[in-house]
């Protein structure tokens, strides 16, 4: 079997736990060995043990032995999950709040991570506010982002199929919504997607370029806090917000307006300056976005009548 970060990880995982469970047995039969040998009716008399320096020895050394194994063979997963092979495809991994979006070589953004079957992937990993996590149980890889430290991360694609990808840093309100897909493909399928092609994992579509706003709200967290079907959420509802009548609260003072495109910009921008009467003021700001972005998503939120 070749070695994957899965493996190694497993490797001193077992390693740790197996000693862990014989330790455990070992220590509790002594004391159940002791109790019986040294009950009150076979030992009336108790009686007090001195230094036994051969006994001291051996369980120093053995336990020093022990630790230097832990540490090398674990030492040796942590030098294998730091050393990412040749020829390993790029990934670039922007974590935000809430969301994560994934930069191909050439440009390409998407919401979810798209990967082919086989390979050897590494994740350059960026952080644009806060401390976030980037976490793939299915691979065993795990490592914080942190603003201003880029990192990485590699695995090995190693079957076809859909794995999770989340945050594991608390990073906010809406944290426990920043999730995002893995889907690995098969090497054909990945080439079509990545020209730009509509292509399905079974009956989920891929991911598509977020050309579009409705994208760009998805691969920026919006959708975390907004739903695009009248639902429930932390924010108000997309759906039927442009030309609807609601009332907002501004320094104190509520007032009723008429949701235009001026007003969506300027909520996008600086939601914390009018808050919709009964919402938290939580959304997170959104000075960072270029007008062209702004613009996309005031778009994309038009559309959903
Ligand atoms: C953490 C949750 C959260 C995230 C993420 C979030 N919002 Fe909000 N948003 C809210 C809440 C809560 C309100 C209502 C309070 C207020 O007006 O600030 C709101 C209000 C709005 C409004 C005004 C809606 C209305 O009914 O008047 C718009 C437009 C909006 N958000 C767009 C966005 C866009 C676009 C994004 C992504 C860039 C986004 N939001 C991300 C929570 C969020
Ligand atoms: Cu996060």
């Amino acid at each position: 079997m070749t070695t994957t970060t899965t493996s190694v990880v497993d490797q001193g995982l077992f390693l740790l736990l197996g000693f862990s469970v014989l330790a455990f047995a070992a220590i509790v039969a002594t004391m159940v060995y002791f109790v019986l040998r040294y009950h009150r009716s076979r030992n009336p008399r108790a009686t007090e043990v001195h230094g036994n320096p051969w006994f001291e020895v051996a369980v120093f050394s053995v336990s020093i032995v022990l630790v230097l194994v832990f540490f090398f063979v674990t030492l040796g997963g942590y030098q294998f999950l730091r050393r990412v092979p040749e020829g390993a495809l790029q990934v670039k991994v922007h974590t935000r709040q809430f969301a994560f979006s994934f930069e191909y070589p050439g440009g390409k953004v998407v919401p979810d991570m798209v990967v082919p079957v086989g390979s050897d992937i590494r994740l350059d990993i960026s952080s644009d506010d806060v401390l976030h996590g980037v976490f793939i149980p299915a691979y065993h890889i795990q490592v914080d982002a942190v603003p201003g430290m880029p990192t990485y991360a590699w695995f090995h694609a190693q079957e076809v199929g859909v794995v999770d990808l989340l945050c594991t840093v608390y990073c906010g309100t809406a944290h426990s919504g920043m999730m995002s897909k893995v889907y690995v493909v098969p090497v054909a399928d990945f080439q079509r997607w990545k020209d730009g092609e509509s292509v399905s994992l079974g009956s989920e579509k891929l991911p598509s370029v977020m050309a579009g706003g409705a994208d760009l709200l998805d691969a920026r967290g919006c959708i975390g806090c907004h739903t695009i079907d009248g639902a429930e959420s932390a924010g108000p509802s997309f759906k039927g917000l442009f030309g609807s009548k609601i009332t907002i609260v501004k320094d104190g003072q509520k007032s009723v307006i008429e949701v235009d495109e001026a007003y969506l910009a300027a909520s996008i921008r600086k939601p914390g300056e009018s808050i919709v009467l009964g919402f938290d003021d939580m959304m997170p700001p959104g000075d960072d976005l270029k007008d062209e972005e702004v613009e996309d998503m005031v778009e994309a939120i038009k559309t959903f009548k």
